[in-house]
């Protein structure tokens, strides 16, 4: 964290033009994805750089109320003469997660411009197992929240967590601790949540801005997902597969699917839940959540994916169906 804090600090050689950085996620990304990277923009900012957002992905619906501190690109040749000095990644376990424009600037150098020869890299995460793929890498899988860390790095700073800063940071730590629910969840994190009330946050509005707004079509698709929810393995494993025609006669989006993992492990007795979405033609994508003594990130790390104990995803190129076989098959095989 000091390396990063002096990164942020420091002026740029022989000039007094600002430090310019653009601030990056993973794509499809969750609470704390666009939690840690508006709020690390907001710490950038108000240390005096000029800060680009690059979303490959663009901002889901449900963060929209948000408002963002800096422009959103959604395509590197959008921030046209506006070359970084610093690139810095929030919430990406590995150098693929941040989208197909930036893989090979991290997997193998090549930059994306030539004027970005000199770009410093900052990976900025909380992932088990992350390769530590930038010039600067800060990765603390015991933290909660990638939030959780830009907001340890603001109050380092002496910046305090309110605004912008302080609903990102909460916004991070809320959904990637399920509420402060999940076992990621310390006096720590509550401690950080608490003087971000302190310093203004509403919990029941922001709570309201980030809950109640959802669209009919996803209650209604959730409806009719839950109703295919198979058990497994004595109850102790649920799975559900969606396809394309459920988002499309319920006029929902795939935005629309989020949670809906957490939730199938609601069910009394089921220690693991698995959720599998159609993403196209023989391509689907795994969901896998977990109570806390389960960890399924091996399992999805043995299908080429990645996460958290209790929370990890994996891809495949298969038609969902198929895709579920193979992981219940992975599950029970090394169930303990
Ligand atoms: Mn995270």
């Amino acid at each position: 964290m000091h390396t990063i804090a002096a990164l942020l600090a420091q002026q740029p050689e022989a000039t007094d033009q600002p430090r310019r950085i653009v601030v990056t996620t993973h794509t499809m990304p969750d609470g704390d994805a666009i939690g840690s990277s508006f709020a690390f923009a907001y710490v950038a900012q108000l240390l005096g750089a000029e800060v680009r957002l690059y979303l490959y992905d663009g901002v889901p619906p449900a963060f929209r109320w948000l408002c963002p501190p800096c422009p959103v690109v959604t395509r590197l040749a959008e921030l046209q003469d506006f070359t970084p000095h610093l690139l810095v990644t929030l919430d990406c376990g590995d150098a693929k997660r941040p989208g197909p424009e930036l893989a090979a600037f991290f997997l193998e150098g090549t930059r994306p411009f030539p004027a970005w020869e000199d770009v410093c890299s900052v990976n900025i995460d909380h992932h088990v197992g992350n390769p530590c793929f930038a010039t600067h890498n800060w990765v603390e899988p015991g933290k909660a929240a990638t939030s959780e860390m830009v907001g340890d790095l603001a109050e380092y700073l002496h910046l305090p967590l309110q605004g912008g800063l302080g609903e990102g940071v909460y916004l991070g730590l809320m959904t990637d601790t399920g509420k402060f629910s999940f076992p990621n969840t310390t006096a720590h994190t509550m401690h950080m949540a608490a003087r971000i009330v302190e310093q203004g946050l509403c919990v029941a509005e922001f709570t309201a801005h980030h809950e109640n707004n959802w669209s009919l079509g996803r209650m209604r698709l959730w409806g009719e997902l839950m109703h295919s929810i198979t058990l497994h393995h004595n109850g102790r494993i649920a799975s559900c597969v969606v396809q394309q025609d459920h988002l499309q006669r319920n006029h929902a989006t795939k935005d629309d699917l989020e949670g809906f993992a957490a939730q199938l492990r609601c069910i009394g007795g089921v220690e693991v839940a698995a959720f599998m979405r159609e993403d196209g033609p023989n391509r689907s994508k795994l969901s896998l959540r977990s109570v806390g003594h389960r960890n399924i990130r091996d399992v999805a790390a043995h299908f080429g994916g990645g996460g958290h104990k209790n929370a990890a995803g994996a891809e495949f190129t298969l038609p969902p169906q198929e895709a579920l076989e193979q992981v219940l098959g992975k599950l029970v095989e090394t169930w303990e």
